[in-house]
């Protein structure tokens, strides 16, 4: 073991989700070493235990593993898991965890950012219940990498990641395994394998794996288990730059898919995950479920599956998620909670047996079998629910709404905009929050209008900042925050959602049923004006 001197980098804040930077920011020297060093000094715990390590297979993965191992090492760790050739999907990560009692775990993913030695790479730690690390130990963290000068490493040579069994690394057990085995059995335990498999007779689907990590996992459950024709799985080999696209499950980054399921000679099923596999998409014939709007349906058929065949005790969604879930707990009289963006804010909830499914606006959604979010269970959850109604996607979503009424959502990205002119509009729309209260812009007339603080019930820590909102009398709103994942510039999110009731107009087009709120979102915030944008740069 070595000690190397360092010093500190500026900005090792992590993020909504790690701390993600372009792939050249990561390969300066000492720049993963001060983090991961950092990771260690803040979380004694993982001196003596068992650390889970691998990810999304992007760009920098392999040098990245390699250095992290040569850090756990020197730092005492008694054994580290690693997926084979370094590859494990965020979900398959925190089930390992779990499963282990590891002290935690090192996903190496800037998820849905693109990848190659262009691209974006990200580290971010995950405590002992498999959840990322809560903002307690994030902000240690940071505050570490402020000071550190000083990390500690063995001189060990590479570990051959191909090969699975036990090797060791200086006094380190290291055991290299395959990344689908305990995800597949941990899926077999939730769902009724029979039932999806009668379903799926004889009938197309089309998963489009991104060239991410999900395709071993989805071939392993589609093409093995479920016996499905090869061609179910698309762009299903894990790439380092994923094809050269953005693994992002939305219309635009999905386009392949999206063409497939709109065409005339659909599938029955279609759906995709991001980068890392912790994001989920579905889709059925000419219909593309709004990720809200599919949170709210699992929510609503939860006992149809096995694993929830008991109930469930509450739901929670992230701020921006639109409400529909929220109508159909008061349904079911359970709890609901409305969390801050990001997946470390459920975790005490979900912890405390308070919640057992969550979800999140941007394609994720999850339950308590695990503590992050899980992009092939959500697609599985949708399959069990249509084996068990025997109904197509367009059915199920039909039904919802004509049961709780619809929530038209959309969500309007302004990316890579200049620092200085984002906070310009973040600022001037809070200086203005109180003053609208009551007044009234074309039909609508604000009811309430503040900067969303989260109150954690569990632990009662206080996270202030977490966007922008803006209610309407008659049920509408929209949201302003400022994405913590990006990498360039700013990204400014305008979250847009109006309620129809069930006997009201449920057919409409989004965009449509949207626009006066959009237009007023513009009246009051001047996004476009300020940013000096004619439109959004991606709507979801
Ligand atoms: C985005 C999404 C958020 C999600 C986060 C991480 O964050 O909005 O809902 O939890 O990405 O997802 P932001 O701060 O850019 O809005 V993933 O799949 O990148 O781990
Ligand atoms: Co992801």
């Amino acid at each position: 073991m070595i000690e190397v001197n360092t010093t500190p980098f500026d900005g090792q804040k992590p993020g909504t989700s790690g701390l993600r930077k372009k792939v050249s920011v990561f390969q300066q020297p000492n720049y993963l070493e001060n983090f991961v060093q950092s990771i260690f000094d803040s979380v004694p715990e993982l001196r003596g235990g068992t650390l889970i390590v691998g990810g999304d297979g992007r760009f920098y993965n392999d040098v990245a593993i390699q250095i992290i191992l040569r850090i756990a090492s020197a730092n005492g760790v008694a054994q580290t898991i690693v997926g084979q050739n370094g590859l494990f999907s965020t979900p398959a990560v925190s089930n390992l965890i779990r499963l282990n009692e590891a002290a935690g775990g090192i996903v190496l993913s800037a998820s849905h950012n693109p990848g190659g030695p262009e691209g974006d790479f990200g580290i971010k730690f995950n405590g002992d219940n498999g959840g990322p690390a809560p903002e307690s130990v994030t902000d240690a963290i940071f505050e570490r990498t402020r000071h550190i000068d000083q990390y500690k490493i063995v001189k060990e040579s590479d570990i051959n990641l191909s090969d699975i069994g036990e090797t060791h690394l200086g006094e380190m057990t290291v055991k290299i395994i395959d990344p689908v085995a305990d995800y597949l059995t941990m899926m077999e335990d939730i769902f009724d394998f029979d039932a999806i498999k009668n379903l799926l007779g004889g009938k197309q689907i089309c998963f489009d794996a991104m060239h991410a990590v999900t395709g071993p996992y989805a071939t392993a459950i589609f093409c093995e288990r479920l016996g499905l024709p090869e061609g179910s799985v698309i762009n299903g080999t894990p790439q380092p730059d994923f094809g050269g696209g953005h693994p992002d499950p939305n219309p635009v980054y999905a386009k392949e898919l999206f063409d497939t399921m709109f065409s005339e000679n659909a599938p029955f099923f279609g759906a995709a995950s991001d980068g890392d596999g912790d994001r989920n998409i579905v889709l059925g014939p000419n219909i593309y479920i709004s990720p809200s709007d599919s949170i709210a349906v699992l929510a609503a058929n939860a006992t149809d599956v096995p694993g929830y065949e008991n109930g469930i005790p509450g739901v929670a969604r992230s701020m921006p998620t639109s409400r529909a879930v929220d109508i159909v707990a008061k349904d079911l009289g359970i709890e609901h909670f409305e969390t801050p963006t990001g997946w470390k804010f459920f975790g005490n909830l979900l912890d405390a047996g308070r919640i057992a499914l969550c979800g999140e606006e941007s394609a994720g959604a999850s339950s308590d079998h695990i503590r992050e979010k899980d992009g092939l269970w959500a697609i599985l959850m949708w399959l069990n629910i249509l084996a068990s109604r025997h109904q197509s996607v367009g059915d199920v979503i039909s039904d919802h709404w004509l049961t709780y009424g619809r929530h038209y959502y959309s969500r309007h990205d302004y990316e890579g905009v200049e620092k200085a002119k984002a906070d310009a509009v973040m600022l001037g729309l809070s200086e203005k929050l109180e003053s609208l209260v009551g007044k009234t812009f074309k039909e609508e007339t604000v009811s309430k209008a503040d900067n969303f603080s989260y109150h954690d019930p569990v632990d009662g820590s206080v996270s202030h900042n977490q966007g922008l909102r803006v209610e309407f009398e008659s049920g509408s709103r929209f949201v302003i925050r400022l994405s913590g994942t990006g990498t360039v510039g700013a990204t400014l999110r305008l979250y847009l959602e109006k309620y129809e009731p069930k006997d009201g107009d449920l057919k409409q087009d989004v965009q449509t049923a949207l626009r006066p709120i959009a237009e007023i979102a513009e009246e009051i915030a001047k996004i476009k004006s300020t940013v000096n944008r004619d439109e959004p740069s991606l709507i979801s």
